[in-house]
């Protein structure tokens, strides 16, 4: 299926360790090869290098305090059903967060956990959530900003389906206001990850340094050493597959070109939609094939899903991966530059090859209705 399997004990900790070093000593920090920089094969120590080198560790304690956090988010949603959590998961909090719906206690939790690592790492200097209107204020000397989802999907929750943290790091400024978080094409993410709370607990990392993307690698959460254990590296997406995953029910919303493709999926490939994007999209990940969450009518027709916390980490661990992520016919994901925090983007992620055929379909339909409408 296109994974390198690795199943060495290495742990998050020391993948990032290994990766820190190995940028210092002038390789790609995010494998264990390295490329000689000087002559002594190291960095060769410029005020530049050594600005970039505090940043790769800053990097590498912000992904580590989101591991953490959603180590700890893991443990409680394991328990769903038992009273104290379940008390959490069915008790709306009372207030409604900034898409109009009811929160519930367990994402507020869920935000919490993710706000209180960070602000005890205290590397990043903003800090964005779905669960909170305004943008919060970390280190004001921080040089990162760090985005999620703290718990997507949970209306899931109940069932014992896959729900899951979504997460990606940004490079601001020094005293860069918070817009410097979203005022961006989706490309600038640096490192980006999700976690899935299924079966597993499920960490897919995209760990950058030097500006250089990395490879994509899924750790597996031990509970006996309480640690994300390295389970797969240089995870690459295949290039076409045979399953497809919308929500049909919002068919007749649809734009024409999204209808024809996805009316061609029904006629050759298997449906697949648990409505949770982070299993949706780890499975898209790891057996190929496309997941959308396109354009309707609804929405002032941009889709559901959030461009800054949702779209583009998914999109960015996606075409790390090798896939392709798009919003149109020929507009990707990444190259999106949403006006707000909480801005809403439609979606079309998975393997390259499928992905390529959706934007001809989308193309071609958005050319007839171009024709229809001058020749009437
Ligand atoms: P949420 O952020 O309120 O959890 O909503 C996001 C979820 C995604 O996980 C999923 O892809 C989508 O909503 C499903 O939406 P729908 O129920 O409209 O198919
Ligand atoms: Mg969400």
């Amino acid at each position: 299926m296109g994974v390198a399997e690795s199943t060495g004990e290495m742990t998050l900790e020391a993948y990032l360790d290994r990766a820190v070093d190995a940028w210092t000593r002038g390789g790609d920090a995010t494998t264990t090869t390295t490329t000689t920089t000087t002559g002594d094969g190291g960095r060769d120590g410029t005020a530049v290098e050594d600005a970039v080198g505090a940043l790769v560790r800053d990097e590498a304690s912000v992904v580590r305090a989101m591991a953490r956090a959603c180590a700890k988010i893991g443990r409680v949603v394991r328990r769903a059903g038992l009273s104290d959590v379940r008390d959490m998961v069915e008790g709306k909090n009372g207030s409604v967060n900034v898409h109009g719906e009811e929160q519930a206690a367990l994402d507020e939790a869920a935000h919490d956990a993710c706000v209180e690592a960070l602000t005890r790492d205290g590397r990043c200097a903003w800090i964005a959530s779905e669960e909170s209107e305004e943008i919060v204020r970390g280190n004001p000397e921080g040089r990162l900003a760090c985005v999620f989802d703290p718990l997507d999907g949970s209306s899931n929750i109940e069932c014992g389906v896959g729900v899951g943290t979504i997460f990606g790091v940004v490079d601001v400024a020094a005293g860069a206001p918070a817009a410097a978080v979203y005022e961006r094409p989706g490309g600038d993410m640096r490192s980006v990850g999700y976690v899935l709370y299924g079966a597993s607990t499920i960490l897919v990392l995209s760990f950058v340094s030097a500006n250089a993307p990395g490879g994509v690698c899924a750790f597996t959460y031990d509970d006996a050493r309480d640690a994300f254990v390295l389970t797969k590296e240089n995870v690459k997406i295949p290039e076409s597959g045979g399953v497809y995953s919308v929500n049909h029910a919002n068919q007749d919303k649809w734009d024409a070109g999204t209808r024809a493709y996805i009316d061609e999926c029904v006629a050759t490939k298997t449906l697949r939609y648990i409505g949770s994007m982070v299993a949706d999209v780890h499975r898209t990940l790891l057996y190929g094939g496309t997941f959308h969450y396109p354009a309707d009518a609804r929405n002032g027709g941009k889709g559901k899903l959030r461009a800054v916390y949702e779209c583009f980490p998914m999109a960015t661990v996606i075409e790390r991966a090798g896939g392709m992520a798009i919003c149109g016919a020929d507009t990707r994901v990444l190259d999106f530059v949403p006006t707000t925090v909480h801005a809403r983007c439609p979606i079309h992620l998975g393997s390259a090859r499928d992905v390529e055929r959706l934007s001809r379909t989308l193309a071609a339909a958005a050319a007839a209705e171009r024709s229809t409408y001058f020749n009437n």
